[in-house]
């Protein structure tokens, strides 16, 4: 089987690449350029199978239309998930022109490929619980009303049902996962987990004194990432496309998250956390929960781990990067500037 795989330098594309490659697939990664070289998440993936040609990566930007279809041809996949997108939601009322362009564009363009070329190729369209706009305090699923309260998430619902009219006027097996918050060691380090996970472990060894948030009260569906990407290889097994929602069923507040964290090291969170408006967004999704009954009765998928074991496993990691940041500090090769990052 051979699989591409867009946003492959993400921390999904991180998850998705490793359960497709144990599985045997060629995988096709697609990344943009970058000054820097941005493969450190894949990179362990890239030195395993990178040498047997089952993991390749090839430069294209999800605007650049030609490469994109260009690539589909000469690689002739049998699946094709599309993970790439500007996927931080403050940042999009920032860059909004940016992040429709590229969520929408890319979608279009590999939809468009498939059409006039192999229409068995799987398409995966990476859908998101912000579509739904969490206003009211209920369970969500896949015929819920969606609500978008952002440019990202006003974007991710044209590629939500642009993926549905292909499926439906052109029988292509077009897949829509709406996933729920999912979050890993492997998430960029500007969303509120990973932000939390990473003051806890530079508080903990003496690097950073303080974290700035901005809405303690917003509540999200927490999940594990890992859990989340083999939801999708399931649904593109499933006997026919359709829209699913992986999600835990639970939801918490930023506060617990960070007090659960913060706990992991014997801290108490109030002591060290402040808030600010630089954080707060112009308009908030104040409150997601997931229903996946449905991924859970079709496909047998659940999310195998809990918060605890979630904030546990992040916080673990961040103490090893921050004992790690120490040496460097400490032996003057690194100066902190991680209040200018986040
Ligand atoms: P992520 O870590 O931010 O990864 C996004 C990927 O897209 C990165 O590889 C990034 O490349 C790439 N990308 C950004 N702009 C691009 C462009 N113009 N051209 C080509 N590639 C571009 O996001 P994630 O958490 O893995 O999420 C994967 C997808 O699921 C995204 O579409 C996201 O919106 C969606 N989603 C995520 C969640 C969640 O909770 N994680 C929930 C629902 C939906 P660089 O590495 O170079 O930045
Ligand atoms: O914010 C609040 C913030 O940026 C979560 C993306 O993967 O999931 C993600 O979007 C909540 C929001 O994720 C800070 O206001 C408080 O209410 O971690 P986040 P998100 O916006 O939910 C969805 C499903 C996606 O699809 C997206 O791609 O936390 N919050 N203080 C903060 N958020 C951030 N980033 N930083 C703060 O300091």
């Amino acid at each position: 089987m051979k699989a591409i795989v867009t946003g492959v330098t993400g921390q999904d594309g991180y998850y998705l690449s490793k359960q497709l490659l144990e599985k045997g697939y060629e995988v096709h990664g697609f990344l943009r350029r970058s000054s820097n070289i941005n493969t450190f998440r894949i990179d362990p993936l890239i030195s395993q199978y990178g040498p047997e040609g089952k993991f390749t990566l090839y430069y294209s930007d999800l605007i650049d239309s030609s490469s994109i279809t260009n690539l589909i041809n000469n690689i002739e996949p049998e699946e094709i998930y599309n993970l790439a997108a500007q996927s931080h939601v403050a940042v999009s009322f920032k860059n909004p022109i940016y992040s429709t362009h590229t969520s929408t564009v890319g979608t279009v363009t590999i939809l468009e490929s498939i059409r006039n070329g192999n229409k068995d190729i799987k398409f995966y369209q990476a859908s998101s619980s912000e579509m739904f706009g969490g206003e009211k305090e209920e369970k969500l699923n896949e015929e819920s009303e969606l609500n978008p309260k952002s440019p990202y998430a006003a974007a991710k619902v044209f590629c939500h049902d642009i993926t549905k009219i292909y499926r439906e006027a052109y029988g292509v097996f077009a897949v829509n996962g709406i996933l729920f918050n999912h979050e890993s060691p492997y998430r960029g380090e500007t969303f509120v987990t990973r932000k939390i996970t990473q003051a806890v472990g530079r508080i903990h060894l003496g690097l950073q004194t303080k974290l700035t948030l901005g809405n303690l009260d917003a509540s999200r569906d927490w999940g594990f990432a890992g859990d989340y990407t083999k939801g999708m290889h399931l649904m593109m097994q499933y006997k026919k496309p359709e829209d699913w929602v992986l999600a835990t069923g639970e939801t918490h507040t930023v506060k617990e998250f960070a007090e659960k964290a913060f706990t992991q090291v014997g801290l108490n969170w109030e002591e060290y956390v402040e808030t600010s408006e630089k954080y707060k967004r112009p308009n908030e999704v104040k409150h997601l929960l997931g229903d996946p009954g449905k991924a859970k009765s079709k496909l047998g998928w659940t999310a195998e781990t809990n918060f605890d074991d979630l904030v546990k496993m992040m916080v673990e990691s961040d103490i090893v990067s921050a004992e790690r940041e120490k040496v460097l500090i400490d032996n003057n090769l690194i100066k902190p500037t991680w209040e200018y990052h986040t």
